[in-house]
């Protein structure tokens, strides 16, 4: 037992005294629900959660009884405190209504329940993402309300399931790493104040896209992989754990870019990650520890949302990494890095055959 470290309660009334103090409330509720998932993913298979529904969710992808399960942990956990005007996730085709027994506040929660879920039966770390937002006044939430562009979010975190559980979160003063203390049941700050280094040798994507891709990525990676022999003259790792939320922890802890950029894999989807429960939170809790997060040509936090569930391309981690990305897209977009072709030699050439 470590007495005198600040606990996740602490933190939370501390940094939310005052305008948004309901607001904490809930954010000890979302941490008591993620003690809960916590619990149900530790025990693996001897839970008898592990393994495929019969159902799909809004995205078309094969609901596993832990997907629905750690859903219904969050909004049990978070529906009766009075705080909220609505709940929305990824496992519900329409945003929740918070029931008529319990009072309605102004914060909209929004969350992933288990993002990498296809990792848990593989015992490899997956996480829970949340985001929140409000509304102008207390009462039942439209579906409007919720799309509003990352920038308004107030508070974003998430919370990673691997040998120790962590809960990271930014209430727009700093991220901040606490891990659960299994003896005591509590989260302890033990990561104040998380900061991304500018500059990296790591990147993470999934690269069997890579003919799916736009240019702008293709020479971004190409660049990386040629290492010291190429034009970064330095060599790169890379790493992909297919779990979002070991990704950006990774990258929190020790630099790095992850991306799962627009690909035309399928027209129909701009990008595989969500905007409102995934790109979002992370890009604010990036933001906040001196990182950044875009799609390539705009800030992740200024996309206007037009769906709940809509999905968006994302390039996030170490700035001078995104950013060259994002110089990438900009050449690309405006021609600018098309190889130059000498006039001499061209069409219009002195050296021209005139037949
Ligand atoms: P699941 O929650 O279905 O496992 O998806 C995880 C995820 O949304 C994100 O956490 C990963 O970065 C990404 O998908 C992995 O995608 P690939 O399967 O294309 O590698």
């Amino acid at each position: 037992m470590q007495f005198g470290r600040t606990t996740l309660s602490k933190f939370v009334i501390e940094q939310t005294r005052g305008q948004h103090s309901e607001m904490g409330a809930l954010l000890i509720d979302v941490a008591a629900a993620v003690k809960t998932i916590s619990a149900m993913v530790g025990k693996g298979a001897l839970s008898g959660f592990s393994g495929a529904l019969e159902s799909t969710n809004v995205q078309g992808e094969v609901q596993k009884k832990l997907d629905v399960l750690t859903n219904e942990a969050m909004l049990r956990h978070c529906e009766w405190g009075g705080q909220l005007a609505g709940m929305a996730s990824e496992e519900m085709d329409e945003p929740y209504r918070i029931p008529e027994k319990y009072p309605r506040g102004r914060y909209l929660l929004i969350f992933d329940p288990l993002d990498g879920s296809s990792n848990s039966d593989v015992n490899v770390s997956v996480g829970t993402i949340f985001s929140i937002l409000q509304r102008d006044e207390a009462g039942d939430a439209e579906a409007a309300d919720y799309l509003q562009p990352g920038h308004r979010q107030l508070a974003a975190g998430y919370a990673i399931y691997g040998p120790a559980t962590m809960l990271v979160l930014t209430v727009g003063t700093g991220t901040h790493g606490f891990t659960l203390d299994r003896e005591s049941g509590n989260f302890q700050l033990t990561h104040p104040d998380i900061k991304v280094p500018e500059d990296t040798r790591e990147f993470a994507i999934n690269t069997s896209n890579e003919r799916f891709w736009e240019p702008p990525v293709q020479r971004y990676v190409e660049e990386c992989k040629a290492g010291k022999t190429g034009v970064r003259g330095a060599d790169f790792n890379m790493r992909w754990i297919a779990s979002m939320v070991a990704e950006v922890h990774r990258i929190l802890m020790r630099g790095g870019i992850f991306m799962y950029p627009k690909d035309n894999k399928d027209p129909a989807k701009p990008g595989r990650l969500r905007l409102m429960y995934e790109a979002n939170p992370m890009a604010m809790l990036i933001a906040q520890a001196g990182g950044a997060a875009s799609t390539g040509r705009q800030r992740i936090v200024d996309v206007a949302p037009e769906a709940l569930h809509q999905r968006v391309p994302v390039i996030l981690g170490s700035k001078n990494e995104v950013e060259r990305v994002e110089r990438y897209h900009h050449e690309y977009d405006t021609g600018a890095d098309r190889p130059f072709v000498s006039p001499l030699f061209s069409d219009r050439s002195l050296f021209r055959d005139p037949a």
